[in-house]
């Protein structure tokens, strides 16, 4: 499994999804391949962080279900804080991206993510799920993105191939299967790659983004299993986005930081595609 030399100008213009190419275009155009994970409780604290990060990323990930009811007064404010995602999404040129990890049969999935209090398919471009359930999960969620305003020219879906963390089951033939699952009918125009650490099969006329977790450039890991690669070695073996959660947003400075590793990423992307 070798990592693509193309450019992500070559690959906008061919990705066999819309949002996909979406998403390369901003990469190209900002000169970004870093997706900052905001995670931290507050969603004060969240827009203002993307308020001065906005310029330097191509993708803005959040966990909203992690976010203490008590920060909103009501469901309103909930539906006014993805509406700010929104607004900060076009303000800076990223794309929102909504990290559920759907995990349970296709019609189940589908109320999760069409309903509930977060609706998240109304607001996130852009959310993931795994594999373990089979295709099913791949068509519910298909359904629900296909309702929304803009429909798959708007939302894509991202499988969990690999993960980052120590134990993972997530890996070798797994990962394989995954990336099997991703051929079939319901996921054509949809799934636009995976969450893996590095290259994944990549046959004539397809185009795989990889996303790639566990990111840092200070630690190795944290007391309970998280595991980091540096972002030349995520890249170099095949990532094409980088996403780093604590390594920004804890740090003392979160825009030095979030430029610091949009710079490291854009040169181990320079150097991996001989630029
Ligand atoms: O395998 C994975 C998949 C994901 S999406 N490992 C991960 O760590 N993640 C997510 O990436 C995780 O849920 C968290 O939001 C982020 C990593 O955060 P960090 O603080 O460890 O950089």
């Amino acid at each position: 499994m070798s990592p693509s030399t193309d450019t992500y100008a070559q690959r906008a213009s061919t990705h066999p999804t819309p949002l996909g190419r979406k998403l390369l275009t901003i990469m190209s155009r900002k000169k970004t391949n870093l997706c900052v994970s905001l995670d931290t409780p507050s969603p004060v604290e969240i827009l203002s962080l993307l308020a001065d990060i906005g310029p330097y990323i191509c993708l803005a990930k959040t966990h909203i279900d992690a976010i203490p009811f008590t920060a909103f007064s009501s469901f309103e404010d909930v539906h006014q804080f993805t509406a700010s995602l929104e607004a900060l999404a076009k303000e800076h040129d990223f794309l929102l991206f909504e990290d559920r990890k759907f995990a349970d049969i296709g019609n189940t999935v589908k109320a999760q993510y069409g309903s509930g209090i977060y609706k998240i398919a109304d607001w996130s471009h852009i959310t993931n799920a795994h594999s373990v359930p089979g295709d099913g999960i791949i068509a519910g969620l298909r359904e629900v993105a296909e309702g929304v305003e803009g429909g798959l020219e708007n939302r894509g879906l991202l499988l969990l191939a690999e993960m980052s963390s120590k134990g993972t089951l997530a890996k070798g033939a797994y990962r394989d299967t995954t990336v099997e699952m991703a051929r079939g009918e319901k996921a054509k125009g949809w799934v636009m790659g995976f969450i893996a650490q590095g290259a994944v099969e990549t046959r004539e006329g397809e185009d795989w983004i990889v996303m790639t977790p566990g990111v840092n450039l200070g630690v190795k890991g944290d007391a309970l299993g998280q595991q980091y690669n540096t972002p030349e070695k995520v890249v170099l073996g095949g990532s094409d986005i980088i996403i780093v959660g604590r390594g920004i947003v804890a740090a003392a400075d979160p825009v030095k930081e979030a430029v610091r590793y949009r710079d490291a990423g854009w040169k181990a992307y320079q150097k991996r595609a001989g630029r």
